[in-house]
């Protein structure tokens, strides 16, 4: 029998190789059976948990396909959450929830900023997406969105530079300003707009996100970045978006 830091040790191992490398993961099923059985022995015991997925892997084909959307949630996310969980071992931080722990955080606690940012970005992020084709939003935060940029198109194009501009990994996001603004900005990483001594003057709650790291889309685009962009506006769940900007302008004690 393995202690349970060996067992967890040996888990991590295999999937961040698997990570690396997640061609060689699929040649050999054996492999990924071992690693599925130690990655969720471990969650299933941290004060941090994984969410289930609110689809299959393979819902938001033919925009994102089901092998990013398995690696993505099972491997990565399943990751940040596993480490989130050994980092706040002795911290306060493993007693809050995951939003007051991302606005906590200092910029030097580097475990605790990379898989804590890491679990809340994704755990937000798959419930911003959702199967079907969505269109343009026509409702609330649409007219909001219209009124602030020019029209939906303008909005697009902004976020799409800012998505595309975001040098190497990390995150574009429409955030809500304590002043109730609606903002376009991007993070390096796995920092969150939450993260207030992280991200200074960018601030804010974020209401649509869009993961650029190269693992959200490297299998079916490779370095089509762009294109990866394009197809994320087919699959946004907007009434999850408008939720998202009610918690944000109460938080902020605005009416909305
Ligand atoms: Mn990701």
């Amino acid at each position: 029998m393995m202690d349970k830091r060996t067992f967890l040790r040996t888990g991590l191992l295999a999937t961040a190789t698997a990570a690396l490398n997640p061609f060689k993961l699929f040649a050999n099923s054996n492999q990924t059976e071992i690693i599925n059985e130690e990655t969720f022995d471990f969650l299933a015991d941290g004060p941090f948990t994984l969410p289930d997925l609110p689809y299959q892997f393979n819902a938001l084909e033919p925009h994102i396909d089901a092998t990013t959307m398995e690696i993505h949630h099972g491997k990565h996310h399943a990751k940040y959450v596993s480490e989130l969980n050994l980092a706040v071992e002795k911290m306060a931080y493993k007693s809050m929830k995951i939003e007051q722990v991302v606005e906590a955080v200092k910029p030097a606690e580097t475990k605790v900023r990379n898989n804590g940012g890491g679990h809340l970005n994704h755990s937000m992020f798959w419930k911003m997406l959702r199967p079907g084709e969505s269109g343009m939003e026509t409702g609330r935060i649409g007219q909001l969105l219209n009124t602030k940029f020019g029209s939906m198109d303008k909005f697009k194009e902004q976020f799409n530079t800012a998505a595309t501009a975001r040098f190497g990994s990390g995150w574009a996001w429409l955030i809500v300003n304590p002043q109730g603004g609606l903002v376009i900005t991007s993070t390096a990483n796995q920092d969150n707009p939450l993260m207030k001594n992280v991200v200074g003057k960018d601030y804010g709650y974020p209401i649509l996100g869009l993961d650029v790291w190269e693992h959200a889309y490297y299998l079916k685009y490779q370095n089509r970045r762009p294109e990866y962009i394009g197809a994320f506006w087919n699959i946004i769940n907007w009434d999850e978006v408008n939720k998202n900007y009610e918690a944000g302008m109460k938080k902020f004690g605005k009416r909305v």
